[in-house]
């Protein structure tokens, strides 16, 4: 099993993705997801000059020392470039070695934990009706448990509230860059963080009084609070028994979450931008988050993932693995093999693909009444149809930003 062909495929059916496609000698190929929202070329350059050359001519059954070697090999470590590049290398080792095999994925990580991955969906609107329009769609299409983002009044336009987008089909589960929205810049929003904190609770007290206390609730700071107004929010959303609050402060800022850990119980997710098990030893340790939002795309793969599992384990706590449709479904079905393998699974965030996504990559995975399962196909169950991907070139995208009233950018 020596790599013969390696073969970095950029295709853009609703948004751009970076898919690695590995071939040995034997004529076994392997995928994986190399996606890095908004800086999708930097991954590509790195793959193409620094990291094909290396693997031609490489055994492909050793998939730990593979990572190793591209990991401390380089000398210059982490970072979601480096890491994202990693990652699609051993995605598509595992894909290989699962093919091989004659497995799922799942099964040479041990096998399933479980019978299904609980996922969340993403319900948002401006107002109310909207928002309960959103949720009540969402759980006609089987979610059990819902991410809720709101308007805020007086704010024109927020990331991820789906009616907000111009270009948006079905409201109910299309996100406010799904498609991407194309173009030479970002788009500017607006942001103020009293009216946001101001407003959330109404809104959570809302959607408790029409649905009920049993729905998992869940929803995303975007990391736009001060450690002491992320504590108000958490605080303030107590009563609403919330799922988890995701990101509610920078999370460059690891002991900030101390402060919002003194004030409140509800649960914290924090990790979409971090990249390996270092970023995370703080708060792991300190037990200052409960769930673990990264993406195995960004976080070394499956191997890397595997092992920040293992060590949060310890401190009981669990996966809540990014899966955005900027995630391939390459990169959604390694989350979905690693979820139903380990023991401290938490939920899967899934945000469902495009038309257009699906046709170019062929997928097994199976979803229905709340659970998703990654299928039984050997490998990663997800096949690149590369004339399909020939149809759809790059194109410019990005992620908008934030500014204050007074002109200031903002996290967001
Ligand atoms: O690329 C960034 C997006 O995937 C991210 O903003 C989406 O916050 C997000 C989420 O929770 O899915
Ligand atoms: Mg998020």
């Amino acid at each position: 099993m020596i790599i013969d062909k390696a073969e970095v495929i950029v295709t853009s059916p609703d948004r751009n993705f970076v898919t690695l496609r590995l071939t040995t000698d034997d004529g076994v190929v392997g995928i994986g997801d190399a996606t890095l929202n908004g800086r999708e070329l930097a991954v590509v350059a790195y793959l193409k000059e620094h990291v094909a050359p290396l693997l031609l001519g490489a055994d492909a059954s050793r998939i730990e020392d593979m990572w190793q070697f591209l990991y401390r090999g380089a000398y210059w470590r982490r970072g979601p470039v480096t890491m994202a590049a990693i990652a699609a290398v051993d995605m598509a080792l595992w894909d290989i070695k699962g093919k091989a095999a004659g497995m799922p994925v799942y099964q040479l990580l041990g096998g399933a934990s479980r019978d299904g991955l609980m996922a969340y969906g993403h319900a948002s609107g401006k107002e109310l009706p909207e928002i309960f329009d959103s949720i009540r769609a969402h759980q006609e299409k089987g979610f059990k448990s819902i991410r809720v983002q709101t308007g805020v009044p007086g704010l024109k336009a927020i990331y991820g509230i789906a009616s907000q987008a111009a270009d948006t089909g079905d409201a109910s589960v299309r996100y406010d860059h799904e498609p991407a929205r194309r173009g030479a810049k970002p788009t500017q929003e607006d942001w103020d963080t009293r009216a946001y904190l101001r407003h959330i609770p109404t809104v959570f007290e809302a959607v408790r009084n029409e649905f009920g206390p049993e729905l998992p609730l869940l929803h995303d700071g975007h990391h736009r609070m001060t450690p002491l107004q992320a504590a108000k929010l958490a605080t303030s959303l107590e009563p609403y028994d919330l799922f988890w609050l995701e990101d509610c402060t920078p999370a460059e800022n690891q002991e900030a979450l101390r402060l919002v850990r003194q004030h409140s119980t509800t649960p914290l997710a924090i990790g979409e931008i971090f990249n390996t098990v270092w970023d995370y030893k703080q708060i792991i340790q300190e037990q200052l988050i409960d769930y673990v939002r990264s993406a195995v795309t960004h976080t070394g793969g499956i191997s890397h993932m595997k092992k920040l599992m293992d060590f949060a384990a310890l401190y009981q706590i669990k996966s809540g693995f990014h899966g955005p449709t900027d995630v391939s479904p390459v990169g959604m079905a390694a989350a979905m093999h690693l979820g139903l393998a380990i023991h401290n699974f938490g939920i899967q965030e899934y945000m469902q693909h495009g038309e257009r996504t699906n046709q170019v990559f062929r997928q097994t995975f199976t979803w229905g009444d709340g659970y998703l399962h990654p299928g039984d196909e050997p490998g990663l169950g997800v096949t690149l149809d590369v004339d399909e991907a020939g149809k759809y070139p790059y194109e410019q995208a990005y992620l908008p930003f934030n500014r204050l009233a007074d002109g200031t950018v903002h996290d967001w």
